[in-house]
């Protein structure tokens, strides 16, 4: 079977690891990353982080990938490498992205296509990568395509299969190069578009759901002031065939919604709406706050159990997690905290098993929805104070009530 192009990734994390491993199904590919350990632990077969069903095609694909810590010979590069926030300025760092493309153009040749992945400001191709590869080609003609990844953290390989994917190439024949790549393992469809509009859309994706995030955030405050249950509000309003409300929660994790606002709107002077929606959310924290200060105002230096720090459920993911704010405030508070997560293996703060994080404890906060927190039997649980804020909506209210304790679900209007 053709095997052809050869295919380079450059960086080996969340993104680049599971595309470079589903390209390794048809095509020979080689992962690289700046991070020594990183290389080791993929030369070693094991994997950097957990995801069931990256392991498995990884055992699958081990005779086609091989691992560098350098950049190597290759028909198609394919950039996706970490683009943070500065979160002192909130404005993108494109650092990695920077020496990304020009280590790539140390090895491009005629004919070569380039793909950026890596989430960016709308115009940095053109402002930033292009002018870099295009340094020392003179009248080699190369491909380029922005086709940014829409894969859910938890679900990466089924989403990255199954999504419908946006490919904006810097011309018709880039974009078409790019497509016929992808459509060796994309079962969505692929749309064309050029490259700026990929990078706009990939943003505004992201932006759509803080916003919505926001809404229902601001909503389910104003549910429990008026007494009004926002949960069964929701669900009642989304009968409507055009209205989708989205849920209220104690703030948006994430390496993505919770930053790609700010790429969006940096260079703009346009903003009103997007900049509210990331700071009605950024508070929602203090809202929790707010919420454990009414259920514990009879209570003298209380102890809370923070169930679950992880940015959302059922993953062990903690960047950008609302959860380190919370904390934070919390002990600012006079709270003593332990935290329990099941999914989560290192995190800022120590982290304890579910008995030892509830000695003593005058409250329980669920924080994220993870699965194992809905079949926890309230009458086994070992506490001070009989107190719980659940901030997704996921106990019974009936079951925890019966047990003997005081409940608060966040935006239930009580
Ligand atoms: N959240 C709420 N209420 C909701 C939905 C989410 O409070 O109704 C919170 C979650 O708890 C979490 C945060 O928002 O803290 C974000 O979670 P998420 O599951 O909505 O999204 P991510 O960040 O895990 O993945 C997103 C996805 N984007 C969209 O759904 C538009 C994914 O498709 C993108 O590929 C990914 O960002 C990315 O890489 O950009």
């Amino acid at each position: 079977m053709e095997r052809s192009p050869r295919i380079c990734i450059l960086g080996m994390g969340y993104i680049g690891l599971p595309t470079a491993l589903l390209f390794a199904k048809n095509f020979d590919v080689v992962g690289v990353d700046i991070n020594k350990s990183v290389i080791e632990t993929l030369n070693n077969h094991k994997l950097p982080f957990d995801e069931t069903k990256i392991s498995k095609i990884f055992s699958e694909v081990e005779n086609n990938i091989t691992f560098s810590d350098e950049i190597q010979d290759a028909d198609v590069f394919i950039i996706a490498v970490p683009t943070p926030l500065n979160k002192s300025i909130m404005v993108s760092d494109l650092t990695y992205v920077k020496s990304a493309a020009t280590m790539v153009k140390s090895k491009l040749k005629e004919n070569n296509l380039v793909i950026l992945e890596s989430t960016v400001p709308p115009g940095a191709s053109d402002k930033i990568i292009l002018p870099i590869l295009q340094e020392n080609l003179g009248m080699k003609k190369i491909f380029y395509a922005h086709c940014p990844e829409r894969a859910i953290p938890g679900s990466t390989i089924n989403e990255m299969i199954n999504n419908d994917r946006i490919i904006g190439g810097i011309n018709p024949e880039s974009s078409e190069y790019a497509r016929k790549i992808y459509s060796t393992f994309v079962r969505g469809n692929t749309y064309l578009t050029n490259t700026k509009t990929a990078e706009f859309v990939k943003l505004i994706e992201n932006t759509y759901r803080d916003v919505n995030i926001a809404l229902a955030n601001e909503l389910a405050k104003i549910a429990d002031e008026s007494r009004i249950n926002y949960w069964e509000a929701k669900d009642l309003a989304n009968k409507h065939p055009r209205v989708n409300l989205h849920n209220p929660g104690p703030g948006v994790g994430g390496h993505c919604i919770a930053i790609d606002p700010w790429f969006l709107t940096e260079n703009s002077t346009k903003t009103g709406i997007i900049q509210y929606a990331r700071e009605i959310n950024d508070l929602m924290p203090n809202y929790v706050i707010h919420l454990l200060r009414n259920i514990l105002e009879d209570v003298q230096k209380p102890n809370i159990a923070l169930f679950g720090v992880a940015y959302k459920g059922n993953i062990g993911d903690v960047r950008e997690t609302p959860a380190l704010k919370f904390i934070q405030l919390a002990e600012n508070e006079g709270f003593e905290l332990r935290c329990y997560d099941p999914y989560v293996k290192s995190f800022d703060y120590p982290l304890y098993d579910m008995e030892e994080s509830l000695l003593n404890c005058d409250c329980i906060v669920i924080f994220s929805d993870h699965e194992q927190f809905k079949s926890i039997d309230p009458r086994e649980l070992n506490v001070r104070n009989k107190r719980i804020i659940d901030c997704r909506n996921i106990i019974d209210k009936t079951i925890w009530n019966s047990a003997g304790f005081t409940t608060k679900i966040l935006g239930d209007g009580q």
